[in-house]
């Protein structure tokens, strides 16, 4: 069953919503998935290593920093060619969209939208070309869902600081060129700095032993007395809103990303059933299955419309951090549903890498877990609906 019969479901017509760049973005991504994540991605899972052979090339393509303003490297394309491009390259995998959403999300958006201008020319086009790559530090041991706890800590010394602490569960910490790290300084206030590595006193070290988003790498940060020059603090941002607003970009991603990962699933599986015979007669043909498809088509198609509307709302620059958790929690539930149903489609055949299902369910594990958990994200939406924080 090869790729290139990939047939993107589009039940509600969706196309007609978009421009032609936009149409013509997507196909470029996809057809760039076809041929160089699809052929060995389940190899690389398997091995447990990120391909990093394709970061230049995902630099090349434009798949890094695609919303930010060309002067300084990207695109400047809108919020919705950033979301069919994370789409598509979900359906390759979520590490390669992972690896995409915190360069572009994590790392390039803070230093454009909080950076000196020094700053900002010094790292961003670099990131997006994949010259340099970057990894985001906000998660610590003892403080994941409540970052507003963390230890990690600054302390002023004229024209610098120290920096001591640690972060945990990091994407891309051990091949970081550079990390955004979150940190409080001696007020109590949460700040943004950027950090190098080869930087004495700061370690990476690999978190092993995923069974998820295996094609993708994991590990800490450490800081022992790390000394952070004045001139890499972000100047433009203090306290948790930094942080957070650049989640709101990753997780406005992770919505359209995932619906990537449930198209290739829902398609996978249905030119499956179509094909394989059981009692005479094509398994596609029996009722069960179809309930399947009918309702897994019915939840792509809502989920599609969810982000294709809160692009709009992102490009005129309204749309809310509740939208924004909505949207990730459904969808990201969505596309974990939706593969574990798909599976089953293939009985047997369904556990294995001859297809991509068990792959895509495994790597969704983490999804509905980074950028909020499935419980956090309800919460969010509970706080805008009743004003009362149900957190703490
Ligand atoms: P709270 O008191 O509500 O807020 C503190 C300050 O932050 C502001 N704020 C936001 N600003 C912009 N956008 C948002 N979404 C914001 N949410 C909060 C808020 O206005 C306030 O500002 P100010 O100026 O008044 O001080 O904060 P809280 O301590 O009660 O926590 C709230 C909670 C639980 C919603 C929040 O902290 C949360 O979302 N927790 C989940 C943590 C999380 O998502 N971590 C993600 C780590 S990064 C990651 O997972 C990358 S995966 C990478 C990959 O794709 O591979
Ligand atoms: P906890 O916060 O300990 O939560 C455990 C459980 O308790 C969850 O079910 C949660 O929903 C629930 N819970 C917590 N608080 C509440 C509450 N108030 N009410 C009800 N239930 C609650 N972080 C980064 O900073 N940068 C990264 O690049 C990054 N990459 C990641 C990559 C992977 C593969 C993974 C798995 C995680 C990554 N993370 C990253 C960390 C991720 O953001 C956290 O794992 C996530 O925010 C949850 O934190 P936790 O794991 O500490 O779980």
């Amino acid at each position: 069953m090869s790729e290139i019969q990939y047939n993107a479901p589009d039940y509600y017509l969706m196309d007609d919503l978009l421009s032609e760049e936009h149409k013509l973005i997507r196909e470029s991504v996809r057809a760039w998935v076809d041929r160089r994540v699809k052929p060995d991605i389940e190899e690389y899972f398997e091995k447990s290593k990120f391909p990093s052979h394709l970061i230049k090339e995902m630099g090349e393509n434009g798949m890094f920093g695609p919303f930010i303003p060309v002067e300084y490297g990207g695109a400047g394309l809108d919020y919705i060619a950033y979301g069919i491009i994370m789409q598509e390259l979900e359906r390759g995998d979520s590490g390669i969209r992972s690896m995409a959403s915190v360069q572009t999300s994590l790392v390039m958006y803070p230093i454009y939208a909080f950076g000196s201008e020094e700053q900002k020319k010094k790292y961003l086009p670099k990131l997006a070309t994949g010259e340099l790559i970057g990894c985001f530090g906000l998660t610590e041991p003892n403080h994941g869902s409540d970052p507003g706890g963390m230890i990690t800590n600054v302390k002023d010394k004229g024209d610098h600081y120290i920096l001591n602490g640690a972060k945990m569960w990091i994407t891309n910490s051990t091949v970081a060129d550079v990390a955004v790290v979150w940190a409080k300084d001696e007020e109590g206030i949460v700040r943004g700095m950027l950090v190098e590595k080869g930087t004495k006193g700061f370690t990476a070290p690999e978190t092993h032993g995923k069974l998820s988003l295996r094609a993708s790498v994991t590990g800490e940060l450490v800081f022992d007395d790390v000394i952070v020059p004045k001139e890499n603090v972000f100047p433009n941002v203090k306290g948790l809103k930094g942080p957070m607003s650049c989640l709101n970009s990753a997780r406005y991603g992770i919505a359209w990303g995932v619906i990537g990962a449930a198209m290739d699933c829902y398609d996978a599986a249905v030119r499956y059933a179509l094909e394989r015979k059981q009692f005479g007669k094509p398994i596609a043909g029996f009722q069960l299955q179809q309930k399947k498809f009918a309702e897994a088509l019915t939840e792509i198609t809502k989920a599609q419309l969810l982000v294709l509307r809160l692009g709009q709302l992102r490009n005129e620059g309204k749309s809310t951090p509740g939208q924004i958790s909505m949207a990730k929690r459904n969808n990201v539930a969505m596309a974990l549903n939706i593969a574990r149903e798909m599976r089953q489609v293939f009985g047997a055949m369904g556990i294995t890498n001859d297809f991509p299902i068990m792959r895509h369910s495994m790597n969704l594990e983490s999804v509905i877990t980074y950028e909020g958990t499935h419980d956090v994200h309800l919460l969010i939406t509970g706080l805008d609906i009743t004003g009362i924080p149900a957190f703490k």
